[in-house]
């Protein structure tokens, strides 16, 4: 019986060190160890044997079983280490390697050129105000000296989603909304950036959505030597010293007197070229003194305070300030267009 043992033994071993698989290391174990295993039939049979034999042979089985299974836990554990290893070698990373670059995105040129005029003006004292781009008929019209029947509305073709509601087609609501939270007190000092839209044919100068940055000031005293003094500081900020500016008498509905800022062109310095249509100025803003009106209509009495108004598009300024010769541009979203505006 210790014969047969010890052949099973050095059969287990053989076949544990042959084993190149961890399932058949389990399959061993099982059909080795197993209670349907060889070692278990050899000790069924120990009944037979005499009570002298008996312990010897059930001490050599036991060794048997012990030797066997530490063979096939020894290779068992060598194959996991050499399947880790292969595994860690595949999958090793070269740290040395260069990056693959990340396409980053970049600010869209409109988002920039307000985040300018923003810094601009905040740093002048204003603060920025925000409204709905869906507005009622009050507010888009109404509260600006535009009643119904006025002609001054035919000039804005308008998105109407009802009789009372529209898309804002500039952002002077945003403005008497805050004056009306103001209640009659000043100062108001705001500019309100923001999207708008008119019901225009799209072409190289116009789209039917763009954007708008008005200003408004209002308090006791405030004349037309403070707008001048505004634009002049604006202009030297965002266009750069040694530009000279001048006011245009203009009309709107909503400021008397109006006047049209032109800003002396910088590509010919003045003396006339195909940018500023041989004018030697490029006008970059509408602006005037707050309409009586308006002041009251929003809560304001007229008697005691004054105000100025400005508005400029957003899209004539970025269109100015990177030679940009189409409006349509900002609105496609070609990458190859935006893709120039990255900030290094
Ligand atoms: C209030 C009172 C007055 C805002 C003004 C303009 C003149 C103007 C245009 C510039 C180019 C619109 O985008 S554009 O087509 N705007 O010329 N805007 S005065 O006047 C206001 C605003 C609010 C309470």
């Amino acid at each position: 019986m210790i014969d047969r043992l010890q052949q099973l033994k050095d059969e287990a071993i053989t076949k544990a060190n042959e084993a190149t698989t961890i399932k058949e290391l389990k399959d061993l174990r099982v059909s080795y160890l197993g209670k349907k295993g060889p070692i278990t039939e050899v000790l069924k049979g120990m009944g037979k044997l005499s009570a002298d034999e008996r312990p010897k042979v059930g001490q050599a089985a036991n060794e048997v079983r012990e030797a066997v299974a530490t063979v096939i836990e020894e290779k068992e554990q060598k194959l996991e280490e050499a399947a880790l290893t292969e595994k860690l070698k595949s999958e090793s990373i070269d740290v040395t390697l260069p990056g693959r670059p990340i396409n980053k995105g970049s600010r869209h040129p409109l988002t920039s050129v307000v985040e300018t005029i923003e810094d601009i003006f905040i740093g002048m004292g204003f603060t920025v105000a925000e409204g709905p781009e869906v507005e009622t008929d009050y507010y888009n019209f109404e509260s600006l000296n535009l009643p119904k029947d006025h002609p001054a509305r035919d000039m804005q073709d308008t998105f109407f989603i009802t009789n009372d509601l529209l898309l804002r087609t500039q952002t002077s609501p945003v403005q008497t909304r805050t004056m009306e939270k103001h209640e009659g007190r000043g100062p108001v000092k705001i500019i309100c950036p923001g999207k708008v839209y008119r019901r225009d044919e799209d072409d190289a100068t116009h789209s039917h959505q763009f954007m708008q940055i008005e200003g408004l000031v209002v308090d006791e005293g405030i004349r037309m030597s403070d707008l001048k003094g505004i634009f002049e500081q604006f202009v030297k900020k965002y266009f750069g010293e040694g530009r000279e500016i001048r006011l245009r008498p203009s009309f709107f509905p909503f400021t008397e007197p109006s006047a049209e800022l032109d800003v002396s062109c910088a590509i010919c310095g003045g003396d006339g070229c195909r940018t500023c249509k041989q004018t030697g100025w490029i006008e970059v803003l509408g602006s005037g003194m707050v309409h009586p009106n308006v002041l009251r209509m929003s809560g304001f009495d007229p008697e005691k305070y004054t105000g100025f108004a400005f508005g400029m598009g957003v899209e004539r300024f970025a269109m100015l300030k990177y030679g940009v010769d189409d409006i349509r541009h900002f609105y496609t979203n070609d990458t190859r267009f935006l893709s120039q505006f990255k900030r290094v």
